[in-house]
């Protein structure tokens, strides 16, 4: 800061939130099922009859079921019983537009135990997922959702589920468009709220005494916000890869060399020598590290010779490697991705039993108490289509491991290789993730290639995550 000539000055400074600081009306009701459910969001935007106050107005049969509205205590609603195929249920027609984003909300239930259900849009030739949501019998379960549509055309909602013996049953239907524009300035109001406090700033003079009409510079020397990037082992030796990190960032991840293959690629030959100068590295520079990751609940990347151990065997190399990993680096990562991809894949599961996942949370949290453990999966904000990762599905993950025996928090890691970002529908993804109460980190982030690639991944991604309290890692 220089001395000047102004008035002292109220600068709105960003800063970062770290763990879920977001609070939203949503997040109370989202995770809860309710014996009644809400007006439907936004009124229900361009739904008709979005309350099935009207009669069966705006909305028919999908598939090959009957559908029928059914009025209990004061509250109307619509059902398809009898369902023989997944998609059998009640659609409403639409005009949907290119270019704009539809947020898309709905409360159901279905008539008996639980069930999957998805919102599909059917917009030809595509089916398009808008979300999907762990429905239960006799109380309302809130699937909050979004889409984009890249060409416009004439699209048909209509509701699926692969467990055809239930009904299905909603109501406070909702599908507001917005404009570009229009998310835009809602993030803005977001950042505003978010991301931004006061800071009164006094500039005073040798004696402490206050100094009037003095105009302050600030500059900031690093960004505060855990902005970070993805290094290899030729960090080590490029220069100009240096130069060009270390500025910039102040986390990072090892792409892959403190992964079980790469350190111990033969059995009980371990060789940390280049994590270790890549550790030393990011050090030197105060560039922190994210532990990734003691093990990969996908066989094809652990080495055959791991795979071929008889359970008995890879229980206790398993140890070894989290015991050899953890009290290595220990105290030098923030975080540790533990059991990576276990939504999608269950190798350890399958030769160590169920609670496999559970038994290596807990003992690496007797390992490292200070780093946050973390889940790390794809697909959760990516692909609406994908059932192995969906947002309920994660939370559902969470919950489970935390009943077999892990108690701790676990931070939801979101590894974000898009294809096209689809904005409504990863704003719906996270705010469902949110009711964790847990850290959430885009801990990768990359966007396929295309045309609209730079701007997909600048104007986006990045504004969308640096802009709300995510963290790219
Ligand atoms: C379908 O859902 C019912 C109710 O939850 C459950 O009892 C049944 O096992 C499910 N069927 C399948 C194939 O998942
Ligand atoms: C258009 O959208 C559909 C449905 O989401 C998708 O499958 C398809 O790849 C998209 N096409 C392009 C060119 O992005
Ligand atoms: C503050 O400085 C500006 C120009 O730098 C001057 O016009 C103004 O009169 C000053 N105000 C006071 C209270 O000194
Ligand atoms: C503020 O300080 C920076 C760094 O000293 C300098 O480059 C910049 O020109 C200054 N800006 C103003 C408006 O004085
Ligand atoms: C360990 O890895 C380093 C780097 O690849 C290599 O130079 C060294 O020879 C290895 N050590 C052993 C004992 O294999
Ligand atoms: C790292 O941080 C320490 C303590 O804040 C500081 O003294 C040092 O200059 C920093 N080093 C680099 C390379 O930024
Ligand atoms: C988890 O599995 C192990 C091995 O099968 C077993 O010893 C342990 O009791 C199980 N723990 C829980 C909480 O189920
Ligand atoms: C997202 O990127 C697309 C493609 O460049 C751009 O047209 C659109 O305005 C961006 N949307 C937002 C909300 O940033
Ligand atoms: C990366 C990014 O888009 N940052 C934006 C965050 O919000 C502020 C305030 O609206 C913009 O100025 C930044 O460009």
């Amino acid at each position: 800061m220089e001395g000047g000539q102004r008035d002292n000055v109220f600068l709105l400074l960003l800063f970062s939130l770290l763990s879920s600081g977001l609070s939203s009306l949503y997040f109370s009701v989202l995770d809860q099922c309710l014996k009644n459910p809400p007006k439907p969001q936004y009124d229900g935007g361009i739904v008709v009859n979005p309350e099935l106050n009207s009669g069966r107005e705006g909305w028919t049969p999908f598939g090959s079921t009957k559908i029928e509205t059914i009025s209990k205590k004061g509250n109307k609603y619509i059902a398809a019983f009898h369902r023989q195929q997944p998609f059998d249920s009640f659609s409403q027609q639409f005009y949907l537009q290119k270019e704009m984003l539809y947020t898309f909300s709905a409360w159901l239930q279905v008539s008996r135990g639980q069930a999957e259900i998805a919102a599909m849009f059917k917009a030809p030739p595509y089916f398009i997922s808008a979300g999907s949501v762990t429905a239960q019998s006799g109380c309302w379960s809130m699937l909050k959702g979004g889409l984009y549509v890249n060409s416009s055309g004439p699209a048909e909602l209509y509701f699926e589920s692969h467990n055809t013996t239930v009904g299905i049953l909603a109501d406070s239907i909702s599908l507001q468009p917005f404009t570009q524009e229009e998310w835009k300035s809602h993030q803005d109001l977001s950042i505003e709220k978010a991301r931004k406090s006061k800071v009164k700033i006094q500039a005073i003079d040798g004696q402490g005494k206050p100094l009037a009409n003095v105009t302050v510079n600030i500059t900031q020397k690093k960004p505060d916000f855990p902005f970070g990037c993805a290094m290899n082992e030729r960090i080590l030796t490029n220069t100009d890869f240096q130069n060009w990190f270390t500025p910039r960032f102040k986390l990072t991840t090892f792409e892959n060399e403190m992964k079980w293959y790469f350190t111990e690629n033969s059995p009980g030959r371990e060789n940390y020598t280049i994590p270790d100068a890549m550790l030393q590295f990011a050090k030197e520079h105060n560039i922190s590290v994210r532990g990734h990751t003691v093990f990969w609940d996908d066989p094809r990347y652990n080495n055959d010779w791991v795979k071929s151990l008889p359970p008995n065997e890879l229980s206790l190399v398993a140890d070894r490697r989290m015991n050899s990993i953890m009290n290595r680096y220990s105290g030098h990562v923030v975080h540790w991705d533990v059991v990576n991809e276990n939504l999608h894949f269950s190798f350890l599961e399958s030769k160590l039993g169920e609670n496999a996942s559970a038994v290596y949370y807990l003992k690496a949290q007797q390992l490292d108490g200070k780093a946050t453990l973390f889940l790390n999966e794809y697909n959760t904000i990516e692909e609406m289509g994908d059932e192995a990762s969906t947002p309920t599905k994660y939370l559902e993950k969470i919950r489970e491991i935390q009943s077999k025996g892990y108690q701790g928090s676990l931070g939801i890691g979101l590894e974000g290789h898009f294809r096209t970002p689809n904005l409504p529908y990863i704003r719906a993804a996270i705010d469902q993730l949110a009711i964790a109460g847990s850290p959430i980190w885009l801990t990768e982030l990359d966007v396929e290639s295309s045309p609209n690639q730079a701007s997909f991944l600048m104007s986006n991604v990045t504004r969308f995550n640096l802009n709300l309290s995510f963290i790219l890692g």
